[in-house]
């Protein structure tokens, strides 16, 4: 793990649809105003590939009132970072206008930034760590092997999962290219280490080792505006454009 700082990237996904569950929980509590989940990545320039939006089931988010206008949902953790990095103001301060386990916000609809799948929906994982980032995972089948083996899991068995099958539907989008592994990153790593499902959390740490440094050093960008280029030129070039836009921010932590 870095010692420094990490900066990742906040995505804003905003709410199109909520979930039944959140429906009935949210009643008119948050009249008027743009609703975000937001989530925190280390990969922004693969946005392009977004399939879903991962939540920790037994987690609990809060609503946050960041400003006038705008409500991000994240961990308590998470928006009292943003507090005192001018993501939200008064500076210092968290304003918490609701909070939901993350069971109730699966079957959300929203908006994934940049996606080739304009909207997609909020589905379940059972590794998110309620301490990293905002507890709100962007999910890219294609180059993160955790991504891709939740996503199997759930299309697998929608059942178990409590999960309407048609929320899991999107196949993994190409994205970048790497020379050992083509234009299918995470599902060629998931199979060569034989993972089965999310539980196999020893071979998934190696696998996403492994299809990190291949596709920031190696890779070749498939789609987008700087389609052609090397990841690493295009990471922060996506970054900038996703910020400059107002659908993300940088956070740290
Ligand atoms: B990354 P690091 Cl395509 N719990 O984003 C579990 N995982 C979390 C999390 C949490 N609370 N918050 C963020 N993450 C994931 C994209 C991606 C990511 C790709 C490939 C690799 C990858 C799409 N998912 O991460 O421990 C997020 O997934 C591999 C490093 O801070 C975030 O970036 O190094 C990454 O873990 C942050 O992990």
């Amino acid at each position: 793990e870095a010692l420094g700082p990490q900066e990742y990237t906040g995505v804003k996904m905003e709410v199109v649809e909520w979930s039944k569950p959140a429906k009935e929980i949210l009643g008119d509590k948050l009249n008027g105003k743009r609703v975000f989940l937001v989530a925190a990545t280390l990969r922004p320039e693969t946005m392009y590939g977004q399939t879903n939006c991962f939540v920790g089931p037994a987690l609990k988010y809060g609503f946050f009132a960041v400003n006038d206008t705008d409500v991000y949902i994240c961990t308590y953790r998470a928006a009292r970072n943003m507090a005192f990095q001018g993501i939200s103001t008064p500076r210092g301060e968290v304003n918490q206008i609701a909070e939901v386990e993350g069971s109730k916000l699966v079957g959300t609809k929203i908006q994934a930034p940049f996606a080739i799948h304009s909207e997609v929906y909020v589905l379940p994982m059972d590794n998110v760590l309620a301490t990293k980032g905002t507890g709100v995972v962007t999910s890219v089948p294609s180059d993160s092997p955790d991504d891709f083996a939740t996503l199997t899991d759930l299309k697998k068995k929608p059942e178990f999962y409590g999960i309407d099958p048609s929320w899991a539907t999107i196949d993994p989008v190409p994205v970048l290219s790497t020379p050992t592994y083509g234009d299918m990153t995470a599902p060629a790593l998931v199979k060569q280490f034989k993972i089965q499902s999310q539980k196999d959390i020893k071979q998934l740490a190696e696998a996403k080792e492994i299809a990190y440094k291949e596709g920031f050093y190696n890779g070749t960008m498939l789609v987008g505006e700087f389609k052609g280029e090397s990841v690493q030129d295009a990471k922060p070039k996506v970054r900038d454009a996703m910020i400059a836009a107002g659908l993300a921010f940088a956070y740290a932590e």
